[in-house]
């Protein structure tokens, strides 16, 4: 039987076209099918939430329907996680595991690309549930580019993805040094078998023992947070 106190936080992070969405659904299957006593009950959630209000000003901007000052929309991405961030500390606290295909990271990486800077782009997130585990899915721009055309959305080019996979690596470099809930880099270049089982290694273990309390993010950087 399960030991655990509450749900663990597990996020996937990464580069576009890494397959997040598809690795997180693969995840979230594998983590419902081993409800043996051993896995707690699992929701997945994607950001950003474009059925929330705040989410559909966002769909309208990456769809270049509409134009946002640049520090407006990564406040709204920030507004789009704390506006589910309660229902996130909830369902942790209740045993249920919580995963999320992108989350604050993905907000400032895509910001600070944009000149924003670092410490204003994290600012919004300090206080934001803290992952537990992040997988961050790491791709080589030539095998991404094999999975198939840029899509339509604004920040689906070359050179967008070139200054993000910068920042992603800065942010990999600060939680690692941290050590403030794992922050793990997994080959993404693999097929999507290989993949979803070098996932599973890094999250089995973790989700059937996690305790403690919910950390929050960044909050003893800034001396207090929240
Ligand atoms: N954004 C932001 O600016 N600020 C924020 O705070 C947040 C996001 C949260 C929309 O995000 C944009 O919002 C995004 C960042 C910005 N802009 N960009 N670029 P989104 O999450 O909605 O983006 P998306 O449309 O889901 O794209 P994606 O996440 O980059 O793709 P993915 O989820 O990583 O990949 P996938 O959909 O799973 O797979 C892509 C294709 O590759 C698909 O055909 C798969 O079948 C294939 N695939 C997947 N894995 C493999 C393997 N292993 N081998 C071969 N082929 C594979
Ligand atoms: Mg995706």
């Amino acid at each position: 039987m399960s030991n655990s106190k509450r749900g663990a936080f597990i996020v996937i992070e990464g580069l576009d076209r890494s397959g997040k969405s598809t690795q997180a659904s693969l995840l979230h299957e594998r983590l419902q099918d081993s409800q043996d006593g051993t896995i707690p009950k699992v929701v997945l959630l994607k950001f950003p939430d474009r059925t929330t209000a705040i989410g559909k000003m966002i769909d309208a901007y990456l769809r270049s329907e509409s134009e946002l000052d640049d520090r407006a929309i990564h406040l709204l991405f920030s507004a789009n996680r704390w506006e589910l961030a309660s229902m996130i500390t909830a369902h942790l606290a209740e045993g249920t595991t919580v995963l999320a295909d992108r989350y604050a990271f993905s907000g400032i990486a895509f910001s600070a690309r944009k000149g924003l800077p670092y410490e204003w782009c994290r600012a919004p997130e300090v206080g934001l549930p803290a992952p537990d585990i992040t997988l961050f899915l790491n791709i080589s721009p030539k095998v991404a580019a094999a999975r198939g055309g840029y899509g339509l959305e604004r920040y689906e080019k070359e050179e967008v993805q070139k200054g993000v996979r910068q920042v992603f690596d800065k942010i990999g470099q600060a939680m690692r040094e941290e050590g403030k809930g794992k922050w793990v880099e997994i080959d993404a270049g693999k097929s999507k078998e290989e993949v979803a089982e070098e996932l599973w290694r890094a999250v089995q273990p973790l989700v059937s023992v996690v305790d403690g309390p919910i950390s929050k993010l960044w909050e003893t950087t800034l001396g207090g947070g929240s």
